[in-house]
This record gives C-alpha cells, sequence and structure tokens, in this order.
C-alpha cells in the first residue's frame, strides 16, 4: 500500500501534500495524525484501504475518505501522462482479476452488443460493436496497478474517450461519466480523468479483440487510475451531475484513486 500510494503521486510534494492533508482533517484524525508525527507514511496508512481492522480504525476510514478524494483531486494534473513502456514490457501472461472467478465473468455476444449512453448528452444513441470499432484508435502500453498489491503492464488499443464524449455532444462540464458493466459492476470517473488524454475505450489487448478475461467487448482504460477504476464489459455510460457510487467506493475505497 505505502509502495503503491508514493507510485500514485508522482511529481508531489509530500511536505505540502503533508501539510494540506492536515489542514482538511477532521479534528480527531488531525489530532492522532499529528501525534503520529504527521509523515506521509502516517497519512499513506490513513488514506490506505488496509487500516479498517478496528472500529476506530473504520471511523478514521470514513473521514478520511473525505478529505482524500479532495487531496487528491487537487493536486490531480490532467497534463501528467502515465509512464508508457515498449511493447516487450507486457506482462504475460496478463492477470485477470474481478471479485468473481474467470468462469463466472460475463460472457457477452458481441452481435448483441449496445452500447447505451444518457444523461447530459445530445445524442443518446445506443453503439453497436461495429460502429465502435469504426472509430479512430491508438495503442498505449502502460502499467496497471491493483489495491490488492499486484502491478502489470498491459498494451490496449482503443478510442479516446474525450473523443468519444465529443462526437456524441457530452457535457463536458458535468461532473461524471459514470460506467455501469455487464455483471453490475459500475465506476464513477470524474470529468478530468474521463477527458485526460490516455483514458481509453479500450477493445483490443496486445492487438487481438480484447478477451472475455479482461472486459470483452469494451473496457474503460484509465491509466492514471487505481485497477478499480477501469471497469470491464462496460455496457452503458450516464454523463451525470451525481455522485452515482461504485463497486469498490461504495465499500470505502477512494472514488479518486489516482494520479
Ligand atoms: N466489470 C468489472 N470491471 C472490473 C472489475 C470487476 O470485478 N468487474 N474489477 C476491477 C479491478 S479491482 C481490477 S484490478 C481490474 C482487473 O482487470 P484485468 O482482469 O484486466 O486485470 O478490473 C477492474 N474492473
Ligand atoms: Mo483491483
Amino acid at each position: 500500500m505505502r509502495r503503491i500510494r508514493s507510485l500514485l503521486i508522482p511529481g508531489v510534494d509530500t511536505k505540502l501534500l503533508v501539510r494540506d492533508a492536515t489542514r482538511l482533517m477532521p479534528d480527531l484524525t488531525r489530532r492522532r495524525f499529528i501525534a503520529g508525527g504527521a509523515s506521509l507514511g502516517a497519512l499513506t496508512m490513513l488514506t490506505g484501504c488496509d487500516v479498517v481492522d478496528s472500529d476506530a480504525a473504520e471511523d478514521v476510514l470514513k473521514h478520511v475518505s473525505k478529505f482524500n478524494d479532495a487531496v487528491q483531486a487537487a493536486i490531480f494534473n490532467p497534463n501528467t501522462l502515465a509512464p508508457t513502456y515498449p511493447e516487450s514490457a507486457v506482462t504475460r501472461p496478463f492477470p485477470f482479476n474481478a471479485y468473481y472467478s474467470l468462469d463466472e465473468a460475463p460472457d457477452i455476444d458481441g452481435d448483441d452488443y449496445r452500447f447505451e449512453v444518457s444523461g447530459l448528452v445530445e445524442n443518446k444513441k445506443a453503439w453497436t460493436l461495429a460502429e465502435l470499432y469504426a472509430l479512430p484508435q491508438v495503442k498505449q502500453v502502460t502499467r496497471h496497478i491493483c489495491v490488492e498489491g499486484w502491478s502489470a503492464i498491459g498494451s490496449w488499443t482503443g478510442t479516446p474517450l474525450h473523443h468519444f464524449l465529443k462526437l456524441i455532444g457530452a457535457d463536458t462540464s458535468a461532473k461524471y461519466c459514470w460506467f455501469r458493466c455487464a455483471e453490475g459492476y459500475t465506476s464513477p470517473i470524474d470529468m478530468p480523468t474521463a477527458l485526460h488524454p490516455q483514458t481509453q475505450m479500450t477493445f483490443r489487448f496486445a492487438d487481438e479483440i480484447l478477451p472475455r478475461a479482461y472486459g470483452y467487448p469494451m473496457k474503460i482504460r484509465i491509466p492514471t487510475k487505481l485497477g478499480f477504476k477501469n471497469p470491464k464489459y462496460v455496457v452503458a455510460m450516464e454523463i451525470t451531475n451525481d455522485y452515482m457510487g461504485g463497486y469498490w467506493e461504495d465499500q470505502g475505497y477512494n472514488s479518486f484513486s489516482g494520479s
């Protein structure tokens, strides 16, 4: 967790981060934090997701979760790019991960598939896979980091989400792009992240049609975010100002969760 967090905030002045975070903390948390030395390590512990052992820790986490989103959003620079790698660096086999095993993963029929669009957009037409495949695509080799303590480099090809948002006339002053997946998984993505140049509607992994394991037919690949903010088997998107929650977000993980 410590290592992951420090990976996530490259270029951030840790002293400033600690100072700003301290200001935003609820009183009780701040007192404990200062008593604990107000270090980045302590902040990491507070903002991490592995401190939920006791009731006290859970309480701290709930408070901290709020300020952590604010802190992280404040230091998010939409122009900072996630590192990219040569194709030879791709992790093979690339891990499968979900809250269930692979044999229970959605098995989507590409012919029946429709990507539904709703909320604050001009064109609410549903998209077939053939229509999506016809969109301009780019390839990106980036690192996927999971809160469960593993990371892997993958090669993802697809359409930049900002391009699609423009195409459908999405209100990009709205707060969120909220995604829903075939099995019910959900995740809200803040608009600056949705518009980030590397955020991608992904259709291919390592040049092959996206396999079922990694989210066939479409996942949203966000290299500036933790793995759980990369929804697979995506079937719907809503542009909204409402915070509509998400599978892991509802269980206490920070919605921002990124660099
Ligand atoms: N629909 C859906 N998307 C999901 C998940 C899931 O359970 N269901 N798990 C998330 C988590 S926690 C991770 S780490 C990545 C794993 O993606 P991978 O199987 O391509 O490694 O998918 C994310 N997106
Ligand atoms: Mo994850």
